[in-house]
This record gives C-alpha cells, structure tokens and sequence, in this order.
C-alpha cells in the first residue's frame, strides 16, 4: 500500500539511523574510491573554522569564487549545528579546508575532487570551484542525517566524520532532471527547492520545459501576448503564471551558485497550443485552438512549418532566451508533431537550430529532432525505428543524452495503483529506476552517451510535495547512474545506502516514498 512520508514537522516519528559516523562507501552517489584511515575522525567544534587556501595566481582570481562555495557551506551547517563556522583567510588551526589545485591529475576534471578527513580536519581539493562545490555535497552526506535539518537538530553535539580519504569525479559530464512548468506552474521559489534536491546529489542540468499546449511560462518582450494570453492557465483550470525575465535570471544564477547549468526549453512547432492561442497567425493547418486549455492531449498543435512569420516568431524567442542564458544550450523541444509532414518537420527543426546557432548558443533536440541535424539529442522514446534513426544520427557525430521513458521518467507511477502520475511508459519502482546502463540501453555509437536526464513531467502534479514523492527516491538512483563508475554498479549495495537516505529527508522536511523494494529501517 501507499504510505506517505511527510517528514517530522508533519508529526512522523523520527526513525532510527545506524549509530557513529556514515562512511563515505554508503553515500549516493557512491564515489569512485573510498579509502578508510585510522584514528578518530574530525569532529565539529565550536572552534572548527572554514579555511579557503592560498594558492597560484591563476587560483587567486578564483578567490572569491572559492569563497562563496565556503559560504554557502557554512550556511548549510551553521543551522542544524549552531556552530558558529567562520569562513576564514588562510589561517592555521582545525577545521575545513576548501583548496584550489591545479596540480591534482587531469583525470580529476573540473568536477572531480578529492576530500580527506582525519583527527586536524577535513580537506577538500580540486582543480576547480565545481569540484570543491561537488565535494561540499559529500561532507554534507558524511556528516549525520540531522544535519539536513533547517533548523537546530537533536543529532548534535556529536558532528563527526569518519577518517577517510575519497577521491572522485563523474562517468557522464551532463546529469540532469528536467520540471515541466507548463503542465503546472511552479513558482521560483519552487524551482529553487527543486534545485536544492538536485544539487544534493551532484547533479549539474537542469532542464526547465518552459512552454507546451496549456502555458507559455517565459516573458519575451517582443512578444507579449505569449504570456499576457499564453500563461494564464494550467492543466486544471488553475490560474498558470509565467517567469519575468528577472524571475527567470533569479533561477539561473541559483542554480549557478550550485554548479547546475540551466537549459531551457521552447518545446516547437507542436505542443504549442498557448503559443498559438495568442499568435493564431502562426498557424497554417487550420487546427482548433482551445483556450484555455486544460486537458492533457498531446500532438493536436502545430506551428507553421513555412512562411517568414514563423521563423520571425522563433527568432525572436530564441534570441531573448539565448539573452537570458548563461548555459551553452537552447533545447527546441520537436517531440510529438502529428500534423506536419516529415520533411517539412525535418525543414523547421533545421532552420531553428541554425537560430539557436547564430544567437551562439548550442541546440538540444528531443530524439525526433535528428533528421533536422540536431547535435545533441535527448532520448525518451523507444517505440518503433527511433533508435535506428538515433544510431545513424550519432554514427555522423551526434551526441545523446539518455533520458529513456521506462527507466527514467520520473512522472511515471511506481505501480499501477499509484494515486500519482501516468503509465503510458509503463511503472516504474526504484529497482527499475536503477538497474540499467546508460551506454547499453541502446546500440548507438561507443562513446556518443554524453549523460543521463529524470525528465519530471507535471500533467498530474501541482504541489512542491507531489514532486517530491516522484523525485524521491528515484532520483538519486538516476543521480547514481550518472555520477558513480560502472564497476559500481549493484542494486544489492545501493538499495541499503539508498534506504539511509531516508533519514536524511525526513529532516530536511522533503516528503519521499517509502517503496517496499528499499529496506528503509
Ligand atoms: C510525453 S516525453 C511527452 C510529454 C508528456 C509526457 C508525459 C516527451 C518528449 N513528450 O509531452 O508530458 O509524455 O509522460
């Protein structure tokens, strides 16, 4: 049966975790090499400060970078701890330790780090600020689950860390999660939270899918009406709502700060019914425009395929996006387009990419996009012949990001009595969420797999804590696939570090589900 957990605020119990400080072999995801040391471990004190180290002149132009890492992990601890956590100039004495290294091996990348953790301290190199942030994120999970709390926790006074020394770095360079926000707008404050879940688990995209039939959710000036018109709904009936462009840079700069890159979507020419509902003049096919539109048809929709006006209109979106973008990538959607002929489809997806192109950014295509020369294709699905087209597509050069329905749909019920979600892909448990390889699913191209992506789809999802029930605890399963080495993988293993997560929500307030395939204790 169903049970839902809603984290100690909303009266659970607190369940109880294993005694003494987590080793960094049950972390998620599980790093690329755990060496145990000897002696006691590093306690936190209220002597224990946050160092950020001295270093080249090429490391001092990222001081300030190095700093806010700092900061921001001082933030994170000081509120469950009470601690008082200093950040510091180079100083000697106990504490944490954030150092910039150039010298570490190449292999490390600009995510990989390294972190030891003895009796004096914890230390945490890399090559770069993401691979000190990317080990912040490990400290956190080394310590106990009470440090997730908002607030001051009961786990306390015993901060402790195992001695140890990891070293690590990710299998796929791109790790995603996407949030439909066009199904059911989600506010900025939302997106941030999401973000916080993501980043807990060193992913480093998110993938925002800012437009489909029920809501245009991004402000182009040029176009007014695509939100005036286009955002005043949602699946439901709901009233909808939209990103202004300052909402929408609020977003990107948060997910900066924790090394996530944004990618945005316009999802063209179908699923473009708001678009549409307030440009009816971008359609030559004749088709119904209901507005607003509050159901959950997909493939009704089209754009224009020909004319000026149609290009003038995705011209003028792709260069406010491309403005608003720090992230290399516009993603141009092109899934599900039932009206238009397939080399006139192939024609359009064409003529935007080189849109996208010429306003300097790169563009990302769902895998139909790939007779329109997408690079950079986004795979979900595997019916009939697609995987024939996406293997000639990377056999000439393309590269895909994994995100195939039946495995990494995060919207997707965990069972069929799931009061949650959709089944077109069929269920989807954690066992299910975890157990596949990335590079195998599919006969492409060795090497062409960039990465993986949880695409979260909200056509029945409209609260932050209906995400969390289908996020947690899928995905940090998908977070694993992307970040830990292959040799790793182990369903056995990972369900029992899996099950010491749950802990940790609980006390940071997320609401997860407890699936029976996970021996939570
Ligand atoms: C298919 S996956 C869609 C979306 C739906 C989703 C629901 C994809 C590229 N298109 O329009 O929201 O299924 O699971």
């Amino acid at each position: 049966g169903l049970q839902r957990v809603l984290g100690p605020r909303d009266g659970t119990a607190a369940r109880p975790v294993p005694a003494g400080p987590r080793t960094a072999d049950r972390i998620v995801p599980v790093p690329l090499s755990v060496t145990p040391g000897s002696g006691p471990g590093y306690r936190l004190t209220d002597r224990t400060v946050i160092r950020t180290a001295p270093g080249t002149e090429a490391v001092e132009r990222q001081a300030g970078e190095v700093r806010r890492i700092a900061e921001r992990l001082a933030e994170t601890l000081r509120r469950p701890t009470g601690l008082p956590l200093p950040v510091v100039e180079p100083a000697a004495g106990d504490g944490i330790a954030l150092v910039l290294d150039p010298a570490l091996p190449e292999a490390t990348g600009t995510e990989g780090y390294r972190l030891t953790a003895d009796a004096d301290g914890v230390r945490i190199t890399a090559r770069g600020p993401e691979g000190l942030f990317r080990g912040t994120q490990t400290l956190r999970q080394l310590l106990p689950p009470g440090i997730e709390s908002p607030a001051p926790a009961a786990d306390g006074p015993e901060w402790t860390l195992a001695p140890v020394t990891v070293e690590d770095r990710p299998r796929y360079r791109y790790r995603g999660a996407m949030l439909d926000v066009a199904r059911h707008f989600f506010t900025p404050a939302e997106v941030k939270g999401f973000i916080d879940r993501l980043a807990l688990y060193k992913l480093n995209h998110l993938h925002l899918h800012l437009t489909d039939d029920q809501g245009w959710r991004i402000e182009v000036p040029a176009r007014p009406a695509l939100t005036a018109v286009g955002a005043t709904s949602e699946v439901g009936g709901t009233p909808g709502g939209f990103y202004t462009a300052a909402d929408y840079q609020e977003i990107v700069r948060y997910a900066q700060e924790r090394y996530l890159t944004v990618v945005p979507e316009i999802d063209v020419p179908g699923h473009s019914n708001a678009a549409l509902a307030a440009y009816p003049e971008l359609d030559c096919t004749g088709s119904a425009r209901p507005w607003p539109y509050t159901g959950t048809e997909v493939g009704f929709s089209t754009l224009c395929p020909t004319g000026d006006a149609v290009f003038t209109f995705t011209r003028d979106v792709v260069t406010e996006l491309a403005r608003l973008t720090p992230g290399p990538y516009l993603h141009i959607g092109g899934d599900e387009v039932k009206r238009i002929a397939p080399a006139e489809y192939a024609e359009f997806v064409r003529r935007v990419g080189e849109q996208v192109r010429a306003a300097g950014k790169t563009p990302v295509g769902w895998n139909q996009t790939a007779p329109g020369g997408i690079g950079l294709l986004q795979f979900w699905d595997g019916r009939a012949g697609r995987d024939t087209e996406l293997r000639e597509a990377t056999e000439r050069g393309a590269e895909v990001i994994m995100s195939p329905s039946g495995r990494s749909y995060l919207d997707m019920k965990y069972e069929s009595t799931y009061p949650l979600g959709l089944v077109w892909a069929g269920t989807i448990d954690v066992r299910t969420a975890y157990d596949w390889d990335p590079d195998t699913l599919l006969p492409l191209r060795a090497g062409s797999v960039v990465g993986v992506e949880g695409p979260l789809w909200t056509e029945t999802l409209d609260t932050p804590g209906a995400l969390d029930l289908m996020l947690l605890p899928r995905l940090p399963a998908l977070a694993e696939l992307g970040w830990s080495p292959r040799e790793s993988h182990d369903w056995g293993h990972f369900k029992g570090r899996l099950a010491e997560e749950g802990a940790r929500w609980e006390a940071a307030g997320y609401a997860y589900e407890r699936r029976p395939e996970v021996p939570w204790p």
